[in-house]
């Protein structure tokens, strides 16, 4: 297994940061020190700064990842939960039981993003990235997996309680991983088939080729991982309580690395087509959109 590069963010800059890890497939980073000095971020801290509103929750349920993914109708199902009904569900335990996540939440115009954004600026002028899609919470039960992935754009995941361990797989080996196909309804194709922890190589062989790409981090509080568009990622809390991260999403700037994953292409092409015949300009799937 391969480890990932740990980096003092003040030590770079936009030079160093794109020759290193911005370029050809991109590599990953994990990212430390730009986060110093934050509040610790407990449940009652998140239900402070956010408004009492609903906001989007994906609902797993028990069995979810215990079902081949081939049987899956859907990604997750959608729940609308104010924050303070979620931290009362990790505080009982009930969104362990039935896996809920408050996953990729928008929190732009919250207190909330008003407290982390000029870390997260900071960060930028220090990489020379550019914003794309503005903070998103990732705030869940720990033991929770979040299934292998990848998004579009280059994105930084900010770690703010909690261990979290991130897998990650080049975009070169995305044949090998197997993502749904790109006529499956209900589920996208920058999911992938493959349990990595569970391998089925009856019905997954090329498998067998990534696994040795593999690379791996736990991230603790404050640190950063920089994933570049269009790897892989499966990240799972391993605290026992909750997880909470922020992530942004970048700009990719050299337009071959929009280009990576084999399977990017057709997805742009599709997106293109449809939105022709919806008759609305073409927008490209924004990162990490999950169907
Ligand atoms: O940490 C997670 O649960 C998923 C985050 C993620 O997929 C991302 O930052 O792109």
């Amino acid at each position: 297994m391969k480890s990932v590069e740990r980096i003092d963010t003040r030590a770079l800059t936009p030079q160093t940061f794109a020759s290193r890890y911005c370029s050809g497939e991109g590599q990953p980073v994990v990212l430390t020190g730009a986060f110093k000095g934050l509040p610790t971020c407990s449940p009652e801290w998140l239900v402070d700064l956010l408004p009492d509103a609903p906001f989007p929750a994906r609902l797993y349920g028990k069995d979810h990842f215990r079902q081949a993914k081939s049987t899956w109708t859907t990604y997750a199902d959608t729940l609308q939960l104010t924050p303070s009904t979620y931290a009362q569900m990790l505080a009982d335990r009930s969104a362990h039981d039935q896996n809920v996540y408050m996953a990729q939440v928008p929190v732009r115009d919250t207190a909330l993003a008003d407290i982390i954004r000029p870390y997260v600026d900071v960060m930028g002028g220090h990489t020379g990235l550019k914003a794309a899609i503005d903070l998103n919470l990732w705030w869940g039960p720990g033991g929770h997996t979040e299934p292998l992935h990848f998004d579009s754009g280059d994105g930084t995941l900010v770690q703010l309680h909690g261990k979290k361990r991130a897998v990650l797989f080049p975009p070169s080996q995305s044949k090998n991983l197997y993502p749904f196909p790109i006529r499956r309804k209900g589920i996208a194709p920058w999911f992938s088939q493959v349990y990595i922890e569970n391998p089925d190589f009856k019905r997954f062989p090329n498998l067998a080729t990534a696994l040795p790409e593999r690379m791996e981090v736990t991230l603790a509080p404050g640190e950063v991982l920089f994933i570049p568009a269009n790897w892989w990622h499966e990240n799972s809390s391993l605290s026992d309580d909750y997880s909470c991260s922020i992530n942004r999403f970048w700009k990719v700037s050299q337009l071959s690395r929009l280009f990576t994953n084999r399977i990017t292409p057709a997805i742009y092409g599709l997106s293109m087509i449809a939105l022709a015949i919806a008759g609305k300009k073409y927008r490209p799937p924004a990162a990490n959109e999950t169907s």
